[in-house]
């Protein structure tokens, strides 16, 4: 394995989403707004995202406008979040297929050519199905996923470790739970609800909840992903042994527990369970994961629980409230 350089020049794929629009903000901060180059695909990026450093329109499914870009702004580190998530890859299974895996291989092979420092894929709790221990699911177990998303990261992984193992690729990656945020909504995915649910909370005081209430899956607050991303990126290379598939939690918690929290903040929030497709999703999915090995391999430690998440999300989405922007549509974007 050759000897690993820095991250100095970051590309983050997937920059608008829900992950990206923090990550990116984050590494700016880290790495400098000029080093840090957002891709977005068609949703229009927030005029911070634009003002804070480069922003590019990019298909990673597309090879060649992938390596344009990297040639153009001298990348040697990729945070790849572009992907389609797993209620709307029940929808679409075909782009599902080909943004995950057509623009991973990309991003793969691009690092490959360009002999890239280092590339970051997330993966997911999707990678499991209803065959695989669903309570302190362990690192090493069965991966029979259910969902077109959760082939799309079982493979993903499988891909990712090859890469490491065959053309000495340092790639890294870990399986997220749902992802609980205040700044740019979740798009298409079955741990929606976890974040739908503020949102209504504040403008209605009601949600109708599309699982049901004894619905228990993993989670983890937005400050921890973002941590966990950059501490898992710039740990010591030789300290892993796993790479593109670390099992990683912060809390879990049933639909009715999260409800019961923001009640304890909101006492006229009423909360109804109206169960659709994204169900039988939820239900292939771990309740709780055992993050053993991350905690061991890079120090994984996540800061927030049920209690400490809700109050700050409260906190922060009634404020917006307050100044007529709850929604991120209600906020600036570029021009
Ligand atoms: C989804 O619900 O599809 C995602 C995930 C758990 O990967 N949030």
């Amino acid at each position: 394995m050759a000897e690993r350089g820095e991250m100095k020049r970051i590309l983050v794929t997937g920059a608008v989403g829900q992950i990206g629009s923090e990550l990116t903000v984050a590494l700016r901060q880290r790495y400098g707004g000029e080093n840090v180059v957002a891709a977005g695909h068609r949703t229009k990026p927030s005029a911070s995202l634009c003002e804070g450093g480069p922003f590019e329109y990019l298909d990673v499914t597309c090879r060649e406008a992938l390596l344009a870009v990297v040639d153009k702004y001298r990348i040697d580190t990729i945070f790849h979040l572009a992907a389609i998530l797993s209620a709307v890859g029940e929808e679409k299974p075909h782009l599902a297929w080909d943004v995950n895996l057509h623009g991973l291989y990309n991003v793969l092979e691009v690092a490959r050519e360009r002999q890239l420092t280092r590339v970051f894929c997330p993966s997911s709790i999707a990678v499991f199905g209803p065959k695989t221990p669903r309570d302190h699911t362990p690192q090493e177990t069965i991966l029979c996923p259910t969902t077109m998303y959760g082939v799309t990261k079982a493979a993903g992984e499988m891909l990712c470790n090859y890469y490491v193992q065959r053309f000495g690729v340092d790639v890294r990656g870990a399986r997220y739970p749902g992802i609980i945020s205040s700044e740019t909504l979740p798009g298409g995915g079955t741990t929606d609800y976890a974040v739908a649910i503020f949102y209504e909370a504040i403008a209605h005081k009601r949600y109708t909840c599309f699982v049901r209430e004894d619905t228990v899956l993993p989670m983890m607050y937005m400050p921890d992903c973002i941590k966990s991303a950059i501490d898992l990126m710039e740990a010591d290379f030789s300290r892993l042994r796993h790479h593109a598939d670390f099992n990683i939690t912060a809390m879990s918690f049933s639909a009715g527990e999260l409800a019961a929290e923001i009640k304890k903040h909101i006492p006229e929030f009423v909360c109804e369970y109206q169960p659709d497709f994204r169900q039988a999703i939820a239900d292939s999915w771990p309740r709780s994961i055992d993050d053993r090995a991350a905690r061991e391999e890079w120090g994984w430690e996540p800061a927030y629980d049920l209690a400490s998440m809700t109050a700050d999300m409260i906190d922060k989405l009634s404020k917006r409230h307050s100044e007529g922007r709850l929604y991120p549509e209600d906020r600036k974007t570029c021009g």
